[in-house]
């Protein structure tokens, strides 16, 4: 399969080229987390949920099992799941078949960048009869196109896996902002966060002894090099993944083990680091129950239920569409 990006039209390649150019400008500079899913970073990342170290997966799996009919109990009748990043669709069986449960058949929306991403959700999905999943590669940043809503009953926005952690607040809050102005009051949205935990737990996370997170770290510079022609070699630069318990995040950076000069190709001019400088390629936030309900609040949504797994690590934040005056 090509890559996620290349069989794009060209206004989306220099939208692409005009983000990574200002990201690469930056002070230190960055690559944003979303070019880490290719097809191999995004086959790299279901690896990673499976390493012993990984934790964020296997817990946030046992939550959604576990609370699957708390939270639609709490949502309202759910008639259709909207999920974003659904990745490898790896949890979301639970709440669908708690639905299927119910007597109604849900629509599960998957919205991806990722190509390689939704053809693992589909083949998840196939194996589950009664739910047709429709898939939707874009990037949830932007405008969703969403399909017209169900004749009855709510929708319910999924975003799992901590991905609200790799956004800043600002980000975060302009993602359920847009995604409140495409729902209705009743409709809700559901947030699986990643919580403050013993930071040798975290670091060891995405440190895993495989190799595997710095494989997919790695990764994200073969991705830049396909879409601007530029010349970074991976084997420059390593692996790093520090807790930053200033901002509450996990950091990943990409170090360069000697001086590099990048040929930036496409993206115009040279990039020049000094042995042990890097380049930031993701942060991983770990929240607070009020931080994350703040965050729904700011972009719309009221808080109506909290579900946090039982070693403290992670939690599920529902947030229903707040009616607009
Ligand atoms: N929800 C899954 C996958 C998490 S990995 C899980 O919990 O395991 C993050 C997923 O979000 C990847 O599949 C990636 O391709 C997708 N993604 C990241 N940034 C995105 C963006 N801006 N728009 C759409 N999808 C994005
Ligand atoms: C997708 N996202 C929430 C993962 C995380 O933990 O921040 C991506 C990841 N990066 C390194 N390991 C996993």
């Amino acid at each position: 399969m090509q890559g996620a990006r290349e069989s794009r039209g060209e206004g989306e390649r220099e939208a692409q080229l005009d983000e990574l150019r200002e990201a690469l400008g930056r002070t230190p500079p960055q690559i944003p987390c979303k070019y880490l899913y290719d097809d191999r970073g995004s086959a790299l990342f279901e690896q990673i949920t499976q390493q012993p170290e990984y934790y964020p997966t296997r817990t946030e799996r046992g939550l959604l099992r576990a609370e699957a009919g708390a939270i639609l109990s709490a949502a309202g009748r759910v008639e259709e799941v909207i999920e974003l990043g659904s990745g490898a669709a790896s949890k979301i069986i639970p709440l669908l078949h708690r639905i299927l449960g119910q007597g109604r058949v849900p629509r599960y929306l998957a919205v991806d960048i990722s190509a390689r991403a939704l053809a693992r959700t589909r083949q998840i999905l196939s194996a589950e009869p009664g739910v047709e999943p429709l898939l939707l590669r874009a990037d949830f940043a932007g405008e969703l196109a969403l399909p017209p809503r169900p004749a009855s009953g709510s929708r319910m926005a999924v975003l799992l896996g901590g991905t609200l952690g790799n956004d800043e607040d600002r980000e975060a809050v302009a993602l359920f902002a847009n995604l409140r102005r495409q729902l209705e009051p009743g409709d809700s949205v559901l947030v699986g966060a990643n919580l403050l935990a013993d930071p040798a737990v975290i670091e060891a996370a995405y440190n895993d002894a495989a190799g595997v997170t710095a494989a997919f770290n790695k990764n994200v510079l073969n991705v830049v090099n396909r879409l601007a022609g530029s010349r970074f070699d991976p084997e420059d630069f390593s692996h790093r993944a520090i807790w930053n318990g200033i901002d509450r995040r996990v950091e990943m950076w990409l170090m360069a083990h000697r001086a590099v000069q990048v040929d930036l190709g496409d993206l115009g001019g040279t990039l020049r680091l000094a042995r042990g400088e890097g380049l930031r390629t993701e942060i991983s936030r770990r929240f607070t129950r009020t931080q994350l309900e703040a965050l729904l609040l700011r972009g719309g949504f009221l808080p109506a239920g909290w579900f946090g797994s039982d070693d403290g690590r992670f939690g599920l934040a529902l947030g229903r569409a707040a009616t607009v005056h």
